[in-house]
């Protein structure tokens, strides 16, 4: 209850911001989008990682607000940065979506409704959303609905943490996503000694390719798995190799067009 409150104070305070990461193309490391993630810039404690406070904004439901939050911040600043010349059109943004925000008629209005506010309704497709397949097993039916719905807003859906799910590829053949994240787990040993990885990933890449998706792999470190994912056909890369997630300034002065 305690950490509720200072959360609820967080949200008035504006203390809660979004970092940047950037996701680039597997083929030459250009920009293709960032993923928004939120932060709790706390008076006294210093950053807060969401690993810590969004499993607590679930349960008591300010991940409602903290959701709506995050969206609008993360449309408003690429329209911002577009505007400004710092990033090219075709460059987008994803947002972190949870389960209790998905069950929720009213998201696809504020979803529309963040387009619209920040100008993004012009290129709904430069707006991404990140789903996990856990959270679409609890009502797979409604969530599907929901999922169409966003979908025909135009704006794009990801599945996160791939791989680490139960969900079946007769499942994943309906879902209406156009990108699969490989889970970092599957990442750490590309190119190593055990070749489980290797395998997974380049059956993961040709499933994609066979139904048309782009596939971010996730938590690239080092330059090892960088060259295997090349080799194996992922599409974009994000990952502690190219950045860590960053504030927006440090984001533009690194990534910027313009800089
Ligand atoms: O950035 P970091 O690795 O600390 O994030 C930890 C977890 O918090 C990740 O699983 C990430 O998806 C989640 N997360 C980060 N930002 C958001 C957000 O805005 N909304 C939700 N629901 N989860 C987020
Ligand atoms: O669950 P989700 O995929 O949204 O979580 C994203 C989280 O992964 C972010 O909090 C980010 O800090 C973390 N992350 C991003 N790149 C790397 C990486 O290269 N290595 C590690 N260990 N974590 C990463
Ligand atoms: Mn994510
Ligand atoms: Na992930």
């Amino acid at each position: 209850a305690r950490v509720e409150q200072d959360l609820r104070t967080a949200l008035d305070n504006d203390e809660l911001i979004v970092h940047y990461q950037p996701i680039v193309a597997a083929a030459d490391g250009t920009l293709r989008s960032m993923e928004a993630l939120v932060r709790w810039e706390h008076p006294t404690r210093g950053l807060v990682s969401p690993g810590v406070f969004v499993p607590v904004a679930e349960d008591c439901g300010l991940i409602l607000e903290i959701g709506r939050h995050v969206l609008d911040t993360a449309c408003r600043q690429l329209a911002a940065w577009r505007a400004a010349g710092q990033v090219a059109d075709h460059v987008g943004v994803t947002v972190n979506v949870s389960a209790r925000q998905l069950e929720q008629p009213g998201l696809v209005d504020e979803v529309a409704a963040a387009l619209a506010a920040s100008g993004l309704d012009r290129t709904p497709s430069r707006l991404g959303l990140e789903l996990t397949e856990s959270m679409l097993m609890h009502s797979p039916e409604a969530a599907l609905d929901r999922l169409c719905e966003l979908r025909a807003l135009g704006v794009r859906l990801l599945l996160d943490d791939f791989g680490t799910g139960a969900s079946s590829l007769a499942r994943l053949r309906r879902l209406p996503v156009d990108t699969l994240k490989i889970d970092r787990a599957f990442i750490t040993g590309l190119g190593g000694e055990d070749r489980d990885d290797d395998a997974f990933v380049a059956a993961i890449t040709s499933l994609a390719g066979a139904l048309g998706l782009d596939t971010v792999a996730e938590g690239v470190e080092t330059e090892i798995q960088l060259a295997r994912l090349q080799q194996l056909g992922a599409t974009r890369i994000q990952g502690f190799l190219f950045s860590r997630p960053v504030p927006a300034n440090e984001f533009v002065r690194d990534w910027g067009l313009a800089a």
